[in-house]
C-alpha cells in the first residue's frame, strides 16, 4: 500500500496515510460508498442507511456532447422514463382531444401544440424530484457528493469535483452503479456534432422540428411516438427489425400503428454522413440497404437512438481487475451482483444482461444492500420481469416472446391464445383498433403454464403490472380462465381468450 502511495498517485500525503491507517485497523470512512446516485445507487444507499449502515453516495453527470446537463436521479429521472411518460402523455392527450369532438366536447379554434409549454412542465417537474432526492439522502443521512467517482483499490474510492477538488473516501464496500449513456454511430460524419440523444431531447427549449429519429429500439420508437403525437414530422430509419428482443409480432402491430399514426419509416436503411446546411438544416444522406441506392433529406433535428453504452472506463476498473466484457463494457456480475474482485459490487445498467430497466435497478440496489448490511440473504430474481413500450399504441409483456417459446419449448410445446379486440372508448371515438391485440403463450402439456403474455392497448403498463403478479405465481390457462373479468376493460380479455393460433379461426372478438 505505501509503495501504491508513493509511486502512482497524485493526492496529498495526508490522504495518502489516511487511507493507509483505514485500511491497516480494518476500520473505513464509511461501511458502503456507492457510485452513481441514479434509480439503483439510490435506492441501495438509503436502503444501506436504513438499516444502520455509514453510507455515502456519489454522482455526478458529465454534460452531453450538446451541454445537457442535469441534477440528482440518474436516467430515469433526468433523461428516461419520467420525461418520455410525460412527452408521451402529452402526445395521448392529442389523441384525446380529437376523440373528444366525437364525445361531443366542443373545441372551438384550431388545436396546435407549444413545445415550450410541455418542456418547462416536464422539466420543473423534473427538478422537483432531484430536489426530492437530495432531502430524502439528507433525511436519511446518506452523505451526498456531487462528484466524479474512481476506484483506487477495493476499499478505496477517489472522488472528485467539477472544481477538480479531490476527496478520498474508503468503505467497506463499493458498489458501482454507474448505469449508462447513449452512444453515437462510428463512421458517420457529422452524427456527433450535429445530432442529439435522449439526453438531449427532453431538455429542448424549443421544439425539435421535423426529426430524424435513427434506431428502431424502443427509445427510438418511443420518441419518435410522442413527438408524432404532439404533431412534429418524425421519421425513424431502421436498420434490420423493430424492438429487437421483444415479440416480433407485437413489435409489427406497434410499428403499423405508428405507420397509420403518421410516423414514418424508412425500413432498412442506414445513415451515411450529416451535414449542416446554410439555412441551418440538417441534410441526412443515407443508404436504402434493400436497393442499395443513396438518399438524401434536410431535417431540423436528428436523434440518434443506436444504443446505450457505460463509460466503464473513468472509474479505474482495469487496475483492479474488474472484469468487464469487452464488447459491451460492462461489469461482469454474478447472482449477488458481485464483481471479479471482493468487496466491489456493481447492478443496474452497468451490470453485464441485466435488464435496463429502473425498477429492476431499484429491487436490486435494496436487495443488495440489505445483503451487505447482513440483514438477509436474498437475491434478485431476474426472470418474468414485466415491460411497457410506451408508444402511440402501448405495448407490455411479461416473461417470454413467442419466438423465444418457441426457441426453449418447440412449436410443438407452445400454445398461443389470442384475441384481436376493441376497446370500448375506441367505438364512439371510431378509432381503428386494427392493432389492438392480446397473445398468452402457454406449455402446451399439463396445467398449461403460462409462459408469456402481451398485450398493446391502452395502458398497456397498468394491464400488464397485474398480470406480472399472476405469472411471478405461477399462473396457468385455467387460472386465467377462473378469473372473473372487469367489464368493460381491455383486460377482461384475457379472462376470455379462447382461440388458439393453431386452430386458425379468426380470433377477433365480437359482442360483450
Ligand atoms: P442510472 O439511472 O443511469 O444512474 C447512474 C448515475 O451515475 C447517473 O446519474 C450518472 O450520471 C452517474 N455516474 C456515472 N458515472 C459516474 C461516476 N464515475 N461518478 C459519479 N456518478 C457517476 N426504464 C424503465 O423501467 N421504464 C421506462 O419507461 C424507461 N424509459 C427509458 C427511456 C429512456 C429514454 C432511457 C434512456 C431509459 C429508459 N429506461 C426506462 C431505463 C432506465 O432509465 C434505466 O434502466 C435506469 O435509470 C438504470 O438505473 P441505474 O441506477 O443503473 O443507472
Ligand atoms: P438498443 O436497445 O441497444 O437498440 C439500438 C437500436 O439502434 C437498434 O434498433 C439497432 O439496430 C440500432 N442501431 C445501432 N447502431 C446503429 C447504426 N449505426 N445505425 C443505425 N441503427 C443502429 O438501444 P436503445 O437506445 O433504443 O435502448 C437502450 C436501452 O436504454 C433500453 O434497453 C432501455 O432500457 C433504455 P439493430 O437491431 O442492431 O440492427
Amino acid at each position: 500500500m505505501a509503495a501504491f502511495c508513493r509511486g502512482r498517485h497524485r493526492w496529498k500525503r495526508t490522504n495518502c496515510w489516511h487511507v493507509l491507517t483505514r485500511n491497516l485497523t480494518g476500520k473505513f470512512d464509511y461501511d458502503l460508498v456507492v457510485i452513481g446516485g441514479g434509480s439503483g445507487g439510490l435506492a441501495c444507499s438509503k436502503e444501506a442507511a436504513q438499516l444502520g449502515q455509514r453510507v455515502a453516495v456519489l454522482d455526478y453527470v458529465e454534460p452531453s456532447l450538446q451541454g445537457t446537463k442535469w441534477g440528482l436521479g440518474g436516467t430515469c429521472v433526468n433523461v428516461g422514463c419520467i420525461p418520455k411518460k410525460l412527452m408521451h402523455q402529452a402526445a395521448l392527450l392529442g389523441t384525446a382531444v380529437k376523440d373528444a369532438h366525437k364525445y361531443g366536447w366542443q373545441l372551438s379554434g384550431p388545436v396546435s401544440h407549444d413545445w415550450s409549454t410541455m418542456a418547462d412542465g416536464v422539466q420543473n417537474y423534473v427538478r422537483s424530484l432531484n430536489w426530492g432526492h437530495r432531502v430524502q439522502l439528507n433525511d436519511k443521512k446518506v452523505k451526498y457528493l456531487n462528484m466524479k467517482g474512481s476506484l483506487v483499490d477495493e476499499h478505496t474510492v477517489r472522488a472528485l469535483s467539477k472544481a477538480g477538488k479531490e476527496t478520498i473516501l474508503t468503505a467497506k464496500n463499493v458498489v458501482i452503479a454507474t448505469g449508462g449513456r447513449p452512444k453515437f454511430p462510428a463512421n458517420v460524419p457529422g452524427a456527433a456534432e450535429h445530432g442529439l440523444t435522449s439526453d438531449d431531447i427532453f431538455w429542448l427549449k424549443k421544439s425539435p422540428g421535423k426529426t430524424l429519429v435513427v434506431g428502431a429500439s424502443y427509445v427510438a420508437l418511443e420518441c419518435a411516438g410522442f413527438l408524432t403525437g404532439i404533431g412534429l414530422d418524425s421519421t425513424v430509419m431502421v436498420r434490420s427489425i423493430a424492438l429487437r428482443g421483444f415479440d416480433q409480432q407485437m413489435a409489427g402491430l406497434v410499428t403499423d400503428y405508428m405507420r397509420a399514426y403518421g410516423t414514418r419509416f424508412a425500413w432498412k436503411c442506414v445513415p451515411k454522413r450529416v451535414d449542416k446546411l446554410s439555412s441551418g438544416l440538417l441534410q441526412v444522406t443515407w443508404t436504402d440497404t434493400s436497393s442499395g441506392q443513396e438518399h438524401r433529406d434536410a431535417y431540423d433535428s436528428v436523434l440518434w437512438a443506436v444504443g446505450r453504452a457505460p463509460e466503464s472506463k473513468v472509474l479505474g476498473l482495469d487496475k483492479l481487475g474488474v472484469q468487464l466484457n469487452p464488447e459491451t463494457g460492462k461489469i461482469v456480475v454474478a447472482a449477488d451482483e458481485s464483481t471479479s474482485v471482493p468487496n466491489i459490487y456493481a447492478f443496474g445498467d452497468i451490470g453485464e444482461g441485466r435488464p435496463e430497466l429502473t425498477p429492476t435497478a431499484i429491487k436490486a440496489g435494496r436487495l443488495l444492500a440489505r445483503r451487505l448490511a447482513g440483514h438477509s440473504s436474498e437475491l434478485m430474481d431476474y426472470d418474468n420481469v414485466p415491460t411497457t413500450v410506451f408508444t402511440p399504441l402501448e405495448y407490455g409483456c411479461v416473461g417470454l416472446s413467442e419466438q423465444e417459446a418457441e426457441r426453449r419449448h418447440g412449436s410443438d410445446g407452445v400454445e398461443v391464445y389470442h384475441a384481436f379486440y376493441k376497446p370500448l372508448e375506441f367505438t364512439v371515438a371510431e378509432r381503428d383498433a386494427s392493432q389492438c391485440y392480446l397473445k398468452v403463450i402457454c406449455e402446451r402439456g399439463g396445467a398449461q403454464k403460462i409462459l408469456g403474455l402481451h398485450f398493446t392497448g391502452p395502458n398497456a403498463g397498468e394491464v400488464t403490472q397485474g398480470f406480472a403478479l399472476a405469472v411471478k405465481c405461477g399462473a396457468t390457462y385455467s387460472h386465467l380462465l377462473q378469473t372473473v373479468g372487469i367489464h368493460p376493460t381491455c383486460a377482461e380479455e384475457a379472462t376470455k381468450i379462447s382461440i388458439t393460433k393453431r386452430s386458425g379461426l379468426d380470433a377477433t372478438v365480437t359482442g360483450c
